[in-house]
């Protein structure tokens, strides 16, 4: 029994799809238990970024791990490892945030799981450190009132919704389409102070509504989860802004190149948006190390536009 049913996959790469999907079943099956079962987010340690991890962090990556392997991964790098596995002999190069948002598992907010695939090459962190523009599949898993899929092979981007009765993810959407405008704009605001210019000129443009120069209202998000954030853009529009601020450490930001801004370019980029890190877009840059940041900036092509402008 397959845990998603689509004949809209790459047939060689359907294996690889699938154990995702199986394994992330499982990940939303130890979320929606929360407290009745283990202890999900108390801190385990810190990962190589630095970053706290929780114990759902190494609980997913141990969980993504063991199934990729048999279903043609070859190299495994992933956010909780500090290098790159080797896990069989397969064609494939998968990239992975087993578990973004962490800092929401304990409130009972949407997280997720990020996923991007290369063809593997001869070295290991080679096979990583390419243009973001080779990556022949990216996606998500979204743990929310529905578990989705979210994911493209470069022919548009389709969703997915795991069926609760069939535990298999059935097809919403075979291509999904951002609006041209945002009505919406997703920014940390409590580090204000901290912004470079050309972000604190876009965010006030939004702020100054339909008397301003965009000549539109805008409502502020900010759910502190990637993957909410991004679906939310998927479905509805906005924009989305980390880029790289004054405080030590976020020079580029705080989200990582490969496993979390790589994917979610390539998703948007092929739901018809943009993404970019203030004014080159993503799917043009090559990641420099497996945990290295990039400033991101996403979402509806005339706001990212704006903000590329504001940003030269
Ligand atoms: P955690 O996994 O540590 O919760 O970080 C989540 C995240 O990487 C991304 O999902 C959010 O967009 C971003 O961090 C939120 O960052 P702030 O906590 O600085 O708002």
């Amino acid at each position: 029994m397959h845990a998603i049913a689509s004949d809209h996959i790459p047939e060689r790469l359907f294996p690889v799809i699938d154990a995702l999907c199986a394994t992330g079943i499982g990940v939303a099956g130890i979320i929606a238990r929360g407290p009745l079962g283990q202890s999900l987010h108390h801190g385990v340690g810190e990962n190589t970024g630095g970053d706290q991890q929780k114990a759902l962090d190494v609980i997913a990556d141990e969980a993504f791990e063991q199934a990729l392997g048999p279903a043609g991964v070859r190299y495994y790098a992933s956010e909780e490892q500090e290098g790159v596995l080797t896990l069989g002999e397969g064609p494939f190069a998968l990239a992975i945030d087993p578990l973004d948002g962490s800092s929401n598992i304990d409130v009972n907010v949407s997280i997720g799981t990020i996923f991007s695939v290369f063809e593997a090459k001869d070295g290991a962190e080679e096979s990583f450190l390419r243009p973001a523009s080779e990556q022949i599949a990216a996606g998500y898993i979204i743990y929310g009132p529905q578990t989705g899929l979210a994911v493209t092979f470069g022919q548009g981007t389709l969703m997915f919704v795991l069926d609760p009765e069939t535990q298999v993810f059935e097809l919403a959407e075979e291509a999904m389409a951002i609006p041209e405008a945002a009505k919406e704009y997703s920014i940390n605001a409590g580090y204000r102070r901290h912004w470079p210019g050309w972000v604190k000129s876009f965010v006030e443009e939004c702020e100054a509504g339909v008397e301003g120069p965009r000549g539109r209202d805008y409502s502020f998000r900010w759910v502190a989860s990637l993957v909410a954030e991004t679906h939310r853009i998927l479905t509805r529009g906005g924009t989305f802004l980390y880029a790289g601020d004054a405080r030590p450490a976020y020079a580029k930001g705080r989200l990582r190149m490969v496993y979390e801004v790589a994917p979610m370019a390539m998703l948007i980029e092929q739901a018809g948006g943009l993404a970019t890190d203030g004014k080159t877009p993503i799917l043009e840059l090559t990641a420099e190390s497996l945990h290295g940041k990039a400033p991101f900036v996403f979402g509806c092509r005339d706001e990212v536009t704006r903000v590329a402008e504001l940003h030269g």
